[in-house]
């Protein structure tokens, strides 16, 4: 049924959902006028896969009966129609920065997310009882809590590397408290796209999950306030994005973590995609399936494979275009910025290939 053109965007969402998180603070931040929805299991036949054919929310229904999906775009989305307050950096460091975080914030962090939430039957018993409570259908969603605590071994959530994922995660813990005792946001006293994509990880899952959230309210006090001011951002209430492109000396150790241990994970799953997709069966073609195959990687020395999905390429993408579009004097900027953080390679990596969207599915360009 087609909406009518002064009713409210539709979020359709889940409190304890990871993407959900990252998009509820654009929404607030650029006063949208919508309408929250739980994510039910019959919303999801009757709503998300008619409208895009996968099975992922968060996704946003706009007043015009569009649908809106993949955390990405629909931020995109959200910038191009309610531009102000910006929350994409537009000087060339600041936008790769934030893009930078993007990709660790949706790629990287969802190691310490899901180690958190099930390694332990005290973070499982909670979720499940979240998951429930969200569907009120226990079977159904005992079922899709089978399906997200049986995806750890795919993603690298393994005995052997579980100390080393909450090691990161103590040492990202201790330079967020760093940094926000004297930055508000992570580019300066405003939220950006860098703090949205923050929030997936920080808030669906860290800080309302059992074992993380413990972890976070008696570690990380400033950071849980961070939290609590991104969920509820005041558009009048905020300062600016640091003066002249720059970055605080306190983001400086956060880039050389995500550098260290972040940036060699992620260049290893985005070359064994390449090289499966220069040799890619006929029937794959036009568009790669979700998960090619494993790849070695490791993380602070600790050797281990995950699967290799086709999405890290897309989600890169972004960052990669970014520094294409720079010229030369701001590349050499850039460039200067991020050096000896360890994130120079991801920046300044060139794919072989080009994933693209097709009503929502991911495609080879030129295919
Ligand atoms: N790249 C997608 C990821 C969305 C996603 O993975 N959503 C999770 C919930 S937070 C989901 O729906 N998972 C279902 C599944 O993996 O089957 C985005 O940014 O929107």
């Amino acid at each position: 049924m087609t909406q009518q053109m002064n009713s409210p965007f539709l979020f359709y969402a889940h409190e304890v959902s990871y993407f959900s998180g990252k998009v509820r603070p654009a929404l607030r931040y650029k006063r949208v006028p919508f309408a929250e929805l739980l994510c039910t299991p019959d919303v999801f036949r009757r709503v998300i896969l008619p409208r895009t054919g996968l099975g992922f929310i968060p996704i946003v229904v706009t007043p015009e009966d569009e649908t809106w999906q993949d955390t990405s775009d629909i931020l995109d989305a959200l910038e191009a129609r309610f531009p102000d307050p910006p929350l994409m950096p537009m000087t060339p460091l600041q936008r790769v920065v934030a893009l930078l975080w993007e990709i660790y914030a949706d790629e990287f962090l969802i190691l310490p997310a899901m180690h958190y939430r099930w390694s332990t039957a005290e973070g499982e018993t909670k979720a499940r009882g979240d998951f429930s409570s969200g569907s009120g259908n226990p079977v159904n969603s005992n079922a899709f809590a089978d399906k997200m605590s049986g995806s750890l071994l795919a993603l690298g959530v393994l005995p052997e590397t579980q100390s080393v994922i909450e090691a990161h995660t103590h040492d990202l813990l201790d330079l967020l408290e760093a940094h926000f005792s004297s930055t508000p946001y992570l580019l300066g006293s405003k939220p950006s796209l860098a703090d949205c994509a923050l929030m997936g990880p920080f808030y669906g899952h860290l800080f309302l999950d059992a074992v993380p959230g413990r972890l976070l309210r008696e570690r990380a006090p400033r950071t849980c306030h961070w939290i609590n001011r991104m969920n509820c951002p005041d558009p009048e209430a905020v300062g600016a994005w640091i003066e002249d492109d720059g970055l605080a000396p306190t983001l400086r150790p956060l880039l050389e973590l995500i550098g260290r241990d972040a940036v060699p994970l992620l260049l290893d799953g985005l070359r064994d995609f390449e090289t499966w997709a220069d040799n890619r069966p006929e029937e794959h073609r036009d568009a790669p399936p979700r998960a090619t195959g494993f790849h070695q990687t490791s993380l602070r020395e600790v050797a281990f494979t995950r699967y290799t999905n086709a999405y890290s390429l897309w989600l890169a993408t972004r960052l990669f275009d970014a520094m294409a579009e720079l010229d030369e004097a701001a590349r050499n900027r850039v460039e200067a910025a991020l050096a000896g953080t360890g994130c120079e390679p991801l920046a300044q990596y060139r794919p072989r290939h080009r994933i693209i969207k097709r009503k929502f599915k991911l495609a080879f360009e030129n295919s």
